[in-house]
């Protein structure tokens, strides 16, 4: 049999097992991605995560082409706030706060417009979304059961934000025994220096999280 293929990465080649491989789209919701949204309300220049999309939509478009298993996440609460913890709600100085009405709607209320994700990433018919009441797209979702029930051992994970999302989604998969390839130019941060020391930590120690490479490497393998 012929061995499984590789993508170049740091620290070293990561495995891509035929079938056994699925792509994690985190939390490309327009509230994070839009001016006016939740982002901005926490103070941040949501422009630091529009160069994220093109490069997605390229890594999106390729892993659609190769078969591979696509789960979007989308972060946010129910409408009534039943799951919206009174410390997550009380968090920061926003300018508005979970569940407050905005430009989009009730800011990351399921079922808003605001909440779901953008339209360059639209997800397809046929692809799982997950909705997530925390960072970690683990905790407190069936993620975890259908990737078990899928055979899915290895993660590619794009989306945002890396030093919040991304990173707890990665930790958390990390944990439960996943193999998991972070994508650098598909990843954004509100912050230029947590994009970079969030990349590093993660494959640091000989890939303590995972791995990290860029769009380019992982599409010559899967064209
Ligand atoms: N604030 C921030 O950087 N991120 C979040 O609140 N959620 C996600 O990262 N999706």
């Amino acid at each position: 049999s012929t061995p499984d293929p590789t993508v170049p990465a740091v620290p070293g080649p990561f495995t891509l097992p035929p079938g056994k491989v699925a792509l994690v789209v985190i939390d490309m919701q327009r509230d994070f991605l839009l001016p006016g949204g939740f982002g901005e309300t926490l103070g941040n220049d949501v422009g630091q995560l529009a160069a994220v999309v093109p490069p997605l939509q390229r890594v999106l478009a390729a892993a659609r082409a190769a078969g591979l298993m696509i789960i979007h996440t989308r972060e946010g609460h129910r409408p009534d706030l039943a799951d919206l913890p009174p410390a997550k709600h009380r968090r920061g100085k926003p300018s508005l706060r979970i569940g407050d009405p905005g430009p989009y709607g009730r800011i990351l209320i399921r079922g808003e417009y605001g909440h779901d994700i953008i339209d360059e990433l639209a997800p397809e018919p046929g692809e799982l979304v997950i909705d997530k009441p925390g960072k970690g797209s683990f905790y407190g979702t069936d993620l975890d059961a259908v990737l078990t029930e899928a055979g899915i051992t290895n993660l590619i994970v794009t989306g945002v934000t890396t030093e919040v999302c991304v990173h707890t989604t990665v930790r958390e998969a990390n944990d439960r025994g996943y193999e998991v390839l972070v994508l650098s130019d598909c990843v954004g941060s509100y912050f230029p220096e947590f994009q970079r020391v969030g990349l590093d930590m993660i494959a640091a120690q000989g890939g303590i999280f995972g791995w990290v490479t860029d769009s380019a490497a992982l599409l010559e393998q899967l064209a």
